[in-house]
């Protein structure tokens, strides 16, 4: 077996629990602004997580909830204006500190650059979103951490495809078993094991249901030492996850 070198992030649901009290709002922004009287509740919303990418949500949602919806035009170039508003919105959140980092996250990227690994993000959403969410959280320097950012419409088939974690993988020249991915959904993982990766979950509200029967380890969070982890599945061997539990879980 190879040895771990490198870590690779999902953001949304992972790094930052972003979707209910951020993308979500974003959406609701850009639609008032836009005149549209649709607003996604919190339970729609879980509905069309289903589909990952912004663009490709409106696109789910006009197909499934409003079959009989047109504009003059384009209708990609609707919902790519819509969209754009969308990701104004959402960093505008994130500028004013609205989302934090979920427990553990920062003090995980911490021991892991300690202990020399390599670390990478392989995300859905559009790069601006990943760049500000780590400004806003870690400074500006963080940026700097992360050997591959992998976001957006860089691969055109997105989450469960795997091709955003091979494209990630590809940057790092790295095989996928000379590393492990951190995912929190079922899109997620599909996409993370599809690409040959061990994965370790964290689950959210949305994804607690999700089946990660694939996973070598499922948490409810990563956690502190004064805020424990729960052990959904698989063996943690610690209180919250470290660095340690991070190479025992990979190693499995
Ligand atoms: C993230 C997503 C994204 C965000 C919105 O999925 O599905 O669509 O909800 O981002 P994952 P954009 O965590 O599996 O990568 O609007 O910027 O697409
Ligand atoms: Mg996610």
């Amino acid at each position: 077996m190879a040895e771990l070198k490198a870590l690779l992030f999902d953001v949304d649901g992972t790094l930052a629990d972003t979707e209910r009290d951020g993308h979500r709002v974003a959406f609701n922004a850009a639609f008032r602004e836009a005149g549209l009287d649709w607003d996604w509740s919190v339970e729609t919303y879980g509905e069309l997580l289903t589909v990952t990418g912004g663009k490709e949500r409106i696109r789910y949602f006009l197909d499934n909830y409003l079959p009989d919806f047109s504009v003059d035009g384009e209708l990609a170039e609707f919902i790519a204006g819509l969209h754009k508003r969308k990701t104004a919105f959402y960093l505008q959140l994130l500028r004013e500190g609205e989302i934090p980092l979920r427990p553990g996250v920062e003090r995980l990227l911490n021991e892991a650059r300690e202990a020399g690994y390599t670390l990478g993000i392989a995300t859905t959403t559009t790069p601006e979103n990943v760049t500000i969410l780590l400004e806003a959280t870690l400074g500006p320097a963080s940026i700097d951490w992360f050997s591959v950012i992998a976001a957006g419409d860089i691969v055109p088939a997105k989450k469960p495809a795997p091709d955003i974690f091979t494209w990630a993988l590809e940057q790092l020249d790295l095989p996928a078993d000379a590393c492990i991915a951190f995912e929190d959904s079922g899109n997620g993982i599909k996409s993370s094991v599809g690409a040959g990766l061990k994965t370790i979950v964290t689950v959210n509200e949305y994804t607690q249901d999700h089946d990660f029967s694939d996973a070598v380890l499922v948490l409810d969070q990563m956690g502190e030492p004064d805020q424990p982890a729960a052990v959904l599945q698989g063996d943690l061997g610690d209180d919250f996850l470290t660095i340690q539990a991070v190479e025992r879980a990979f190693a499995g």
